[in-house]
C-alpha cells in the first residue's frame, strides 16, 4: 500500500450530497467516526423523494414497519404507523423524526444544488461548485453521492408543453403545504383533469383524482400489471406485536432477496397441480404489497410460460373488475408479462375506469401530437383541460448523476463515460478514474433493486466500515480498478439476462424514450439480490477491500 501525499488541506474531510433516506444516515455515521464531514441538500428541506412527491395518493408499497431505519431501536419504539402501508405525509414526518434523534440537520447545508464536481489529482481532492451563485465552491476528500435513483423527474418530449394556460405538474414536483408534511391545498372539484403516464405513480394519482377531479382523462399508451396493495389501518395490538417482532422482521428481510417480507415459493409454477397453483395465485393476488409480485413460483420471472400463466390469471382479474370490456382490453399490457416492468399497487384503481366521471384516451390509435394552451390535441382532435398531471417518471437510476457535471481523473466526465462506454462500476459504489467518488443507490449497487431504506443502510454500514479502516490506517485514496468493474458489471449483465426483466425494455434496462440517447439497453441494475449483494460486500471487506486501490 502506497500512501497519498496530502498536499493540501480539505474544506471537509467527506461530504454527503442528499437529504434522503441514504444520505442522512451516511452523515451521521460519518459524523460519529470522526470525520469532519457536510451533507448538501438541493432543496430548502430533508426527505429526499418524500420531500418532493407529495402527488395525492402518494404512498409506500412497502409494509410501513418494514420501510424506515431499522438501525434506530429508539424510533423503532416509539413510532407507530398509523397505516399498513404508510402515506407520504406520514414517511416524511418520520424522516424528520430521526434526522431529530440523530440530530443531523446542524451538519446540512440546505439550498445548495451541486452543479459542477471535479477532482484534482495532485491534491486529491473533489471541489464542488454550486448552482446558487452565492454558495461558494468547497474541497473535500471524499465524496458520498446519495442522490437518488428515482430523483431526477423527467417531462414527456411533446411539443408545446411549456404553451398550457391551465395548470400542470409533474408529480415529483408537486406543490407543497408550507406548514406541513404534505401537499398544498388545491381544488380540483369541477375541474377537468388530464393524466399521462401509467407507472406506479400514475396509478396512485389516478385512484385518487378519480375521486375529487370534476373529470378525469386518462391517457393511456403502455399499462402496467397492477395488483391491489391490501391497505389498512395500523391496529394498536399489530403495532405492538411489531414493535416486539422487529428481529424478526428484519432477519425476514435480510433473507429476502429485494429487501421486503415476500419469498419466491422454491418450486417451479408447472410442477404445482394446477388447483394448487390457482389457490395460490388467488392468496398471493389478495396478499398484502408485493405477494404476487415477490412470492410467487420461483420461475414466474424466468419462464415465459410460467410468466404467461400468471400474466393470463392478473388478465383476468382486469376484465372481472373493469366493466367496459373496451377499456379492459386497453389496460391490459401487452408489450411485457407480469412484474417484467415495476408493478404498480392499487386500491380500488381498476374500478375507477367504471365511474362516470372518468374517460380514457386511447394513445396507441390517437397519439398525442401537441399541447395547445387549452389541452391535449391527439391525432383525433383537441381535449380541453384545467390540469395536467405528468406522471411520467424519472430519468431513473442514472440520471441524478448525469445532471451533474462530475469530472474524475484527466478531466473526463462521468456521464461521456457512461454515454460512451456503458454504465461500468465496482458494486455500484465507484466507477473507476473517479477516487473517492462514491455512487450511493445508483447504478449496479445492491440497494437498488431493493427495499432502499433497508438496503441502503446495509451500504452506509459497509462504507462507514471502510472509512473506518480508512482513518485508522491513515489512507487517501480508495479507487476501484478497471479490470474489477469490468468483472462486476459482467456480472450484473448476467444476472439481468437470466431474468425476463432483462429482455425487455423498461428504465429496469436504462430505456427512456423522453431522453436522447436511452433508446439502447445499458446494464443498470444488480438483481442478484440482497443477501448475495451482503455476501459480496462481506467477502470484499474480508479481503483487504479486494477490487479497490486504497493508497
Ligand atoms: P414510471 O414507472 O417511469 O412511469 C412513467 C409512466 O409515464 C409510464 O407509464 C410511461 O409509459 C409514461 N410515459 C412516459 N412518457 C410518456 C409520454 N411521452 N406519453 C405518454 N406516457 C408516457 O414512473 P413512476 O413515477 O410511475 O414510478 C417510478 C418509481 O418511482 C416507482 O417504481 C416507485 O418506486 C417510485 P411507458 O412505460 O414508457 O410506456
Amino acid at each position: 500500500m502506497t500512501k497519498v501525499a496530502m498536499t493540501k488541506e480539505a474544506d471537509f474531510d467527506a461530504v454527503v450530497i442528499g437529504a434522503g433516506f441514504t444520505g442522512l444516515y451516511q452523515t451521521y455515521r460519518l459524523r460519529e467516526l470522526g470525520y469532519r464531514v457536510l451533507g448538501i441538500e438541493g432543496s430548502d428541506n430533508i426527505g429526499g423523494v418524500w420531500h418532493y412527491n407529495r402527488y395525492p395518493g402518494c404512498r409506500i408499497d412497502s409494509e410501513s414497519e418494514v420501510y424506515g431505519y431499522f438501525w434506530n431501536e429508539q424510533l423503532k419504539q416509539e413510532w407507530n404507523w398509523t397505516e399498513r402501508f404508510a402515506g407520504q405525509p406520514e414517511i416524511l414526518k418520520y424522516i424528520h423524526r430521526a434526522a431529530e434523534i440523530m440530530d443531523i440537520r446542524k451538519d446540512y447545508i440546505f439550498n445548495s444544488r451541486v452543479k459542477k464536481a471535479v477532482y484534482d489529482e495532485e491534491s486529491n481532492l473533489w471541489t464542488l461548485q454550486f448552482q446558487e451563485p452565492d454558495r461558494a465552491p468547497l474541497t473535500a476528500r471524499f465524496v458520498f453521492s446519495a442522490l437518488g435513483p428515482l430523483s431526477a423527474p423527467q417531462m414527456p418530449k411533446i411539443p408545446g408543453i411549456n404553451t398550457f394556460k391551465g395548470q400542470s405538474f409533474h408529480t415529483a414536483a408537486w406543490p407543497r403545504d408550507p406548514n406541513g408534511f404534505g401537499s398544498a391545498k388545491l381544488d380540483f372539484a369541477n375541474k377537468r383533469v388530464a393524466v399521462i403516464g401509467l407507472g406506479s405513480t400514475g396509478v396512485q394519482v389516478i385512484q385518487e383524482m378519480g375521486k375529487v377531479a370534476g373529470q378525469l382523462t386518462v391517457f393511456l399508451l403502455e399499462p402496467n400489471w397492477c395488483t391491489p396493495l391490501g391497505n389498512g389501518p395500523m391496529t394498536k395490538d399489530r403495532m405492538d406485536y411489531i414493535k416486539s417482532h422487529y428481529t424478526e422482521f428484519t432477519a425476514k428481510c435480510d433473507s429476502s432477496i429485494a429487501g421486503f417480507p415476500h419469498e419466491f415459493v422454491p418450486k417451479n409454477l408447472f410442477d404445482v397441480p394446477k388447483e394448487e397453483r390457482d389457490a395460490k395465485l388467488e392468496e398471493l393476488y389478495k396478499g398484502p404489497g408485493f405477494s404476487l409480485w415477490l412470492g410467487a413460483y420461483q420461475d414466474v420471472l424466468v419462464d415465459p410460460a410460467a410468466n404467461k400463466y400468471v400474466s393470463d390469471f392478473v388478465a383476468n382479474k382486469i376484465r372481472e373488475r373493469v366493466k367496459d370490456q373496451r377499456i379492459a382490453e386497453l389496460l391490459i399490457p401487452k408489450d411485457h408479462g407480469f412484474g417484467i416492468k415495476r408493478v404498480p399497487l392499487e386500491t380500488k384503481y381498476y374500478e375507477v375506469y367504471n365511474q362516470d366521471n372518468v374517460s380514457v384516451v386511447d394513445l396507441k390509435s390517437t397519439p398525442i401530437t401537441r399541447i395547445t394552451p387549452e389541452g391535449i390535441q391527439t391525432t383525433d382532435g383537441l381535449h380541453e383541460f384545467d390540469v395536467i398531471i405528468y406522471a411520467t417518471g424519472f430519468d431513473a437510476i442514472r440520471g441524478s448523476w448525469d445532471r451533474i457535471d462530475i469530472r474524475g481523473k484527466g478531466g473526463v466526465a462521468l456521464k461521456d463515460q457512461w454515454d460512451t462506454n456503458g454504465v461500468k462500476t465496482y458494486m455500484g459504489l465507484q466507477s473507476p478514474g473517479f477516487p473517492n467518488f462514491f455512487t450511493m443507490v445508483g447504478p449496479q449497487n445492491g440497494a437498488t433493486f431493493c427495499n432502499i431504506p433497508r438496503c441502503s443502510a446495509l451500504i452506509v454500514d459497509w462504507l462507514t466500515e471502510m472509512m473506518a479502516h480508512v482513518k485508522e490506517a491513515g489512507i487517501q485514496r480508495i479507487e476501484a480498478d478497471q479490470q474489477a468493474a469490468e468483472e462486476w458489471t459482467t456480472y450484473c449483465g448476467k444476472l439481468m439476462s437470466k431474468l425476463l426483466l432483462g429482455h425487455t425494455d423498461s428504465w429496469f434496462t436504462g430505456i427512456n424514450l423522453n431522453i436522447k440517447g436511452r433508446d439502447k439497453r445499458d446494464v443498470l441494475l444488480f438483481v442478484g439480490g440482497n443477501p448475495k449483494f451482503r455476501d459480496y460486500c462481506n467477502d470484499v471487506q474480508k479481503h483487504d477491500y479486494k477490487g479497490y486501490h486504497l493508497s
